[in-house]
C-alpha cells in the first residue's frame, strides 16, 4: 500500500494513518520493548532524546538510560564541556566501590555499631583489616544481628578471609554479578596481592543495574561494565574528529554525525574516517528522508540512520527550503531501501504522542527520537519559568536564530558556518513548552502507550510489531474521530495533549 502510494508521489505522515488491530495473545505488560539505536548498541526501550541544547545534557541522558533508552548529548558545547557531560553519565552508577569503609579486627562490635550510627551508613557490611592493613575477613548484617556480646572484638564474629568468596582486583561488574548470583553472596571483596583490599561489589547495587537482563525489575540501559550508555552529537569535519577523540576517552557508546543534510559529502567522509579510527564505537548519521540517501549512508558504514527532514515541531526547513518528506513515508522508504542490512533506523522528529511512536515502529523504525515531548521535563536544560500563570520551559530548534548565534555547531549543522551573523537564515524557531515534571513519569506514559499498541497488534517484540502491523490511510473525518470530540475536557489526561 505504502509502496504504491510513494510510487505515485503521495507521501503521508502520522496523522494520515492508523494501524489495524488483530488477534492477540499479548497483554501490554508482556510486550518486550528492547531494540537498538545502532548495529551494536542495544536499548531496553526504543526511546532516544534529541541532541538539542534545550533537551539533552547529562541529566537527561542519565534519566533516559535509567529508563532503558539513551540520550544524545548535544554539541552546542565546547568539546571539553561535552566530554565532561559524557563522563558524568558514565560515572553515574557506582557499580564498584573503590575505597570501601573498613574496620579493624580488634575493634569491638559495639564500637563498629556506634561508628555506623554516627556516620549514618545505611550498609552493614565491612571488610575487616589487621594492623598491617591486610584483609582478614568480612562482617555483615547477620553477624551483628546474631552477636550476643557487644564487647567482643569484630574478629570473633567475622567470616574469615579463607572462608569468603572473593574476586581478583580486575574483575568487572558483570562477572562479579554472575559470581554473586551463583554463590548467593551479597558482598564480594576484591583482593589483590598481599591480601590488600582492591574494591567491593554490593549485590543490592548490582541488582539495580543488571536485574532486568534476568527479567527482573531494573531497566537501566548499561554497557558491559555496568555504566549507563550514552551517545553524543559530533557533527562533521575536523571538529568532529576533535570531539570524537575527547569523547572516546570518556567511553561514549555512540557518535552521532548530526546534520540537517545527511546525504552529503562531508557526512560520508566524516563517517568513513570515524569508522576507521574508532572501530569499537558505533556511528550513526543523518538526517535523511529518502531511500537512496539512507542506502548511501548504510553503504558508507553507518551503524544507524536518522530519518526526518522537516517533521520536527520547531523546524521550518519544509517552509524555508521547500525540502522534506512527510515522516511516515520517509521512514517507510528508508526502511525499504536498506532492508536486510541490519542497520536500524531512528525516526526523528514530529512525534506528538505515543500513538505516533507505535506507528513509527510499525513502519519499521527501530527507535524514535524525541525533542518537544521531553523539552518540558525537569531534566531538560534550562530553568522553569512562569508565563501567564503557567509553568513553562524554553524549547528551540538547533537551526533557530538563537541557537545559530550562540553556537558555531548549529551554524555548521545547517551549512552556514561561514555566513555573517546578520545574514544567517534560520531553519527553526524558538518557543516554550509546558513544564511536565520528572522525565521518568512522562516516559512511563509513552512506554505504556507503546505496550498498548503492541497488545492490540499481538506483537511481543518491536520487530514483531513491524512484521504484524497493517497500516491504512484515514481521512480528516477519521482523524477528528480519533481525537476526543464533542466534549469539553474537564480533567487533563497525563498522556493526551491536542497539538
Ligand atoms: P520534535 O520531537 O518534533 O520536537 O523534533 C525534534 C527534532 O527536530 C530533532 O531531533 C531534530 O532532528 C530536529 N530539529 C532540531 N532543530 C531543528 C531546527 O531548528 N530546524 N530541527
Amino acid at each position: 500500500f505504502f509502496a504504491s502510494l510513494s510510487d505515485q508521489g503521495l507521501m503521508l505522515t502520522y496523522s494520515d494513518v492508523r494501524l489495524r488491530t488483530t488477534y492477540s495473545e499479548v497483554l501490554p505488560p508482556d510486550a518486550n520493548l528492547a531494540s537498538r539505536i545502532s548495529r551494536n548498541v542495544e536499548l531496553r526501550v526504543p526511546l532516544i532524546s534529541s541532541p538539542m541544547d534545550t533537551v539533552t545534557t547529562a541529566s537527561m541522558a542519565i534519566a533516559m538510560a535509567e529508563a532503558g533508552g539513551i540520550g544524545v548529548v548535544h554539541r552546542g558545547l565546547s568539546p571539553e564541556a561535552q566530554a565532561k557531560e559524557i563522563a558524568r553519565v558514565k560515572n553515574h552508577l557506582n557499580a564498584r566501590i573503590e575505597a570501601p569503609i573498613t574496620v579493624q579486627q580488634d575493634e569491638t562490635v559495639s564500637d563498629v555499631l556506634t561508628m555506623r550510627e554516627r556516620k549514618r551508613y545505611r550498609f552493614h557490611s565491612f571488610p575487616v583489616l589487621d594492623g598491617d592493613g591486610k584483609v582478614v575477613g568480612l562482617v555483615t548484617g547477620s553477624d551483628f544481628d546474631f552477636c550476643q556480646n557487644l564487647n567482643a572484638p569484630v574478629r570473633s564474629i567475622m567470616t574469615p578471609l579463607a572462608d569468603l568468596t572473593v574476586g581478583q582486583p580486575g574483575m568487572g561488574p558483570r562477572e562479579a554479578f554472575d559470581l554473586m548470583n551463583r554463590q548467593k553472596k551479597k558482598v564480594l571483596l576484591l583482593i589483590g596481592e598481599n591480601a590488600r583490599l582492591a574494591g567491593l561489589y554490593a549485590f543490592s547495587d548490582m541488582k539495580r543495574i543488571f536485574a532486568r537482563a534476568e527479567g527482573q525489575q531494573s531497566e537501566f540501559n548499561v554497557d558491559a561494565k555496568g555504566q549507563l550508555r550514552v551517545a553524543a552529537a559530533v557533527g562533521v569535519g575536523e571538529k568532529a574528529l576533535e570531539r570524537a577523540a575527547l569523547l572516546s576517552r570518556k567511553h561514549c557508546d555512540v557518535f552521532h554525525i548530526d546534520t540537517a543534510h545527511g546525504d552529503s559529502r562531508g557526512v560520508i567522509e566524516t563517517l568513513k574516517t570515524l569508522k576507521a579510527q574508532y572501530p569499537d564505537v558505533d556511528i550513526i548519521a543523518g538526517n535523511v528522508s529518502s531511500g537512496d540517501s539512507a542506502k548511501r549512508l548504510a553503504d558508507a558504514g553507518a551503524d544507524g540512520i536518522l530519518v526526518g527532514q522537516g517533521p520536527g515541531s520547531i523546524c521550518t526547513t519544509r517552509v524555508i527550503a521547500g525540502i522534506g518528506v512527510p515522516q511516515v513515508s520517509a521512514i517507510y522508504d528508508c526502511v525499504r531501501a536498506i532492508e536486510g542490512s541490519g542497520v536500524p533506523i531512528v525516526a526523528d522528529g514530529g512525534i506528538g504522542n505515543s500513538g505516533d511512536m507505535v506507528i513509527a515502529l510499525a513502519v519499521g523504525a527501530s527507535t524514535v527520537m524525541l525533542g518537544r515531548l521531553l523539552a518540558g521535563t525537569e531534566e531538560a536544560p534550562g530553568e522553569t519559568r512562569f508565563l501567564n500563570g503557567m509553568q513553562v520551559k524554553d524549547y528551540r530548534g538547533m537551526g533557530s536564530l538563537g541557537a545559530m548565534r550562540e553556537s558555531s555547531a548549529s551554524r555548521e549543522r545547517y551549512g552556514q558556518a561561514s555566513v555573517l551573523p546578520q545574514k544567517l537564515v534560520p531553519e527553526g524557531v524558538e518557543g516554550i513548552v509546558p513544564y511536565r515534571g520528572p522525565v521518568r513519569s512522562v516516559l512511563d506514559q509513552y512506554l505504556g502507550g507503546i505496550r498498548s499498541g503492541m497488545g492490540y497488534i499481538g506483537a511481543r517484540t518491536v520487530s514483531e510489531l513491524s512484521d504484524r502491523a497493517e497500516i491504512f490511510r484515514i481521512t480528516n473525518a477519521g482523524l477528528a474521530e480519533s481525537h476526543p470530540h464533542d466534549i469539553a475536557i474537564t480533567t487533563e489526561a497525563p498522556n493526551y495533549q491536542r497539538s
